[in-house]
């Protein structure tokens, strides 16, 4: 008989949390940056978190995935060849960005321990890190987007919650430099947080994108182990290009590419205030 039952909470706020029952904490690290922890719950497989807060989910990564990659993907004027994805330690967005064909994909994360421990609880995530196109660099994505030369057609913000190690991927000077980094009729994409439990971080993502380009777009998308179930994204406006066909994703599809710029009236009043 089992007489202890374990549980990893992820407080949303001062009288609300989500639990995982969980059947083994895998790892516990404290890095330069932040900690991390590596559960293995009942209901959806591996889980990273990182200062408290889920990152990825066995079960439902794909949801995340597919949606901060296939909807800027098919929004871009051109078809996108090259991205810049800055965060995305796990290798996910990275992965999904080959699945679409592209050709070279730079991925900045500061954190080389997410890295390490994705390629060793997350094998099927972080082999995206293997293939030739992908080049890894371990560093500063707002020192990286500063100085960089090269200019890439996509332009992916795979962060942490605006608090911490992360608060500068979404201020102003970050968007300014990184739409520096952006080819014309490019597409750059951040999470901007749980419209229910964060509206500042959906604030300082519109803010900061207006800051850079001529206005701002958000869709929303369902993911279950994040704050609220209900999570949003912030792109620059773009063009459209002629598109006979879209992939199918687990998530993603055809209409999951017009219907997730649909907003609820309570997201549309963060977005105004
Ligand atoms: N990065 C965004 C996760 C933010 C979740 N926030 C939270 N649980 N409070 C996900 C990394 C996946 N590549």
């Amino acid at each position: 008989m089992k007489l202890i039952e374990n549980w990893f909470s992820e407080r949303y706020s001062d009288n609300l949390q989500l639990s995982f029952r969980v059947k083994d904490q895998l790892l516990s690290v404290k890095t330069d940056f932040q900690r991390i922890d590596i559960f293995d719950t009942y209901d959806f497989g591996k889980l990273l978190t990182i200062d408290g807060t889920v990152q990825m989910a066995e079960n439902d990564e794909y949801i995340y995935h597919e949606m901060i990659t296939m909807v800027p993907y098919y929004m871009a004027e051109k078809v996108p060849e090259s991205a810049l994805v800055i965060g995305g330690g796990d290798g996910g967005a990275a992965l999904r960005l080959l699945e679409l064909g592209l050709k070279r994909i730079v991925n900045v994360e500061i954190d080389n321990h997410v890295v390490e421990l994705s390629k060793r609880f997350f094998p099927e995530v972080s082999k995206s890190f293997s293939n030739s196109k992908v080049e890894l660099i371990i560093g500063d994505g707002i020192k990286y987007v500063s100085e960089t030369k090269e200019k890439f057609d996509m332009i992916i913000i795979d962060s942490t919650d605006p608090v911490g190690p992360a608060e500068g991927l979404f201020s102003p000077a970050f968007y300014k430099n990184a739409s520096r980094a952006l080819n014309k009729g490019g597409v750059l994409v951040t999470q901007s947080g749980s419209p229910f439990y964060q509206p500042f971080a959906l604030k300082k993502a519109k803010k900061g994108m207006e800051s850079a380009f001529s206005g701002f777009k958000t869709y929303v998308a369902f993911i279950p182990t994040y704050p609220s179930g209900f999570w949003s994204f912030t792109m620059n406006p773009t063009g459209s290009r002629k598109l006979d066909t879209v992939k199918t994703g687990k998530y993603f599809n055809k209409e999951i590419l017009e219907g997730s710029f649909k907003l609820p009236t309570f997201v549309n009043d963060i977005l105004r205030s």
